[in-house]
């Protein structure tokens, strides 16, 4: 049988194509080894990179998920706690990569991703040989698993402030912080001024192929240039990667009001079709929602051309992106409220 025709990937916004104009980009780069610090491209994507953040240096790195592990392992040692909220990427997605590969133990706290300084405080453990040494607080924003969510400006001011109080490094996942940046009007540069690190993908709502970035000071990414290194992460002429990195900073970070304007316009359709039920208004590019029946609610839609994935047994998210317009918003829900007929 063939497959049906493809009206829109919900999946993720890991799953556009490069554009026309950024494959001219790729295809205009120039390139030298990497791994010798020689590669135009990929030095002036850290360069712009650390720029936009106003941090001193950043590093490319292939992934958001070794963006994490090179900052969780540069701000410890084996035996060594971190806080982060239920849920949080670096905890649930990386395949255990901070227990396995930094010794690191999470401390869990707060709900949907979010959570408030004494939650923070509470967790830390008491300096005492029998405890873990918490040593690193990580937060996401925004925030995956709870749909995109937001954390506040201020809020964050006081997560990290109770962190600095104990003692803590902080990082800041900040895979989509340019969807939070355009969503909240707060600034990247202000998110960054806040923490010891920050990491963001160029893989996801940017648009780009492949990459991430992690930024900080000098001082800790020359610490996390090793561990990229340990880690597998050492790339040769990645300018072309870069390139497209650089493109999709210049070009796409206004346009992804689109994307949250779209996951609007989605979370209003579902609203209106029988037996679809929102989680929460989304904030950013996702939504989440409810239907009786999730796995053969996937089938049904996969059947009608459109792709979206469980996040639990429970819970459907559908995120927004470059290679979705308003019209294969509108096409999708026709797709759902059909599946669900
Ligand atoms: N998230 C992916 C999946 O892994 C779930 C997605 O489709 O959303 N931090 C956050 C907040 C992320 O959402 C992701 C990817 C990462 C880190 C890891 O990035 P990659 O996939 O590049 O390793």
């Amino acid at each position: 049988m063939s497959e049906p025709a493809q009206i829109a990937d919900l999946r993720s916004d890991t799953v556009t194509r490069p554009t026309a104009a950024m494959r001219e980009a790729i295809a205009a780069a120039e390139v030298g080894d990497d791994v010798y610090g020689e590669d135009p491209s990929v030095n002036r994507l850290q360069e712009v990179a650390a720029e936009r953040c106003g941090m001193e240096a950043a590093l490319f790195v292939p992934s958001g998920s070794m963006a994490n592990q090179v900052a969780i392992r540069s701000h410890t040692e084996p035996g060594d706690a971190a806080i982060t909220a239920h849920g949080s990427h670096s905890y649930l997605y990386e395949s255990g990569a901070a227990a396995a590969l930094s010794g690191v133990q999470f401390t869990l706290i707060g709900q949907d991703g979010l959570f408030d300084a004494d939650e923070v405080r509470d967790a830390v453990h008491p300096p005492n040989d029998h405890y873990p040494r918490t040593r690193l607080l990580c937060v996401e924003n925004t925030h995956n698993r709870s749909g995109g969510r937001l954390f506040p400006f201020d809020d964050f001011g006081q997560v990290v402030a109770a962190a600095r109080d104990a003692g803590l490094r902080v990082h800041l996942d900040g895979a989509r912080i340019f969807n939070a940046e355009v969503a909240s009007g707060v600034p990247v540069a202000r998110f960054a001024a806040e923490v010891d690190s920050l990491s963001f993908c160029l893989s996801k709502g940017l648009g780009a192929p492949v990459g991430s970035l992690v930024v900080g000071s000098a001082e800790f990414i020359h610490r996390a240039h090793r561990f990229r290194k340990m880690l597998g992460g050492g790339m040769r002429q990645a300018g072309i990667l870069a390139a497209a990195g650089i493109y999709a900073l210049e070009h796409h970070v206004k346009r992804l009001e689109q994307d949250h304007s779209n996951a609007t316009r989605l979370a209003r359709g579902l609203s209106e079709i029988p037996g679809a039920e929102l989680v929460r208004e989304p904030e950013t590019n996702m939504v989440l929602f409810r239907v009786p029946e999730v796995p053969s609610f996937l089938v049904q839609a996969r059947d009608r051309g459109v792709l979206l994935g469980a996040v639990t047994p429970a819970e459907i998210r559908a995120v927004t992106h470059l290679d979705v317009d308003a019209a294969a918003i509108d096409a999708a829900l026709a797709g759902i409220r059909d599946a669900l007929a």
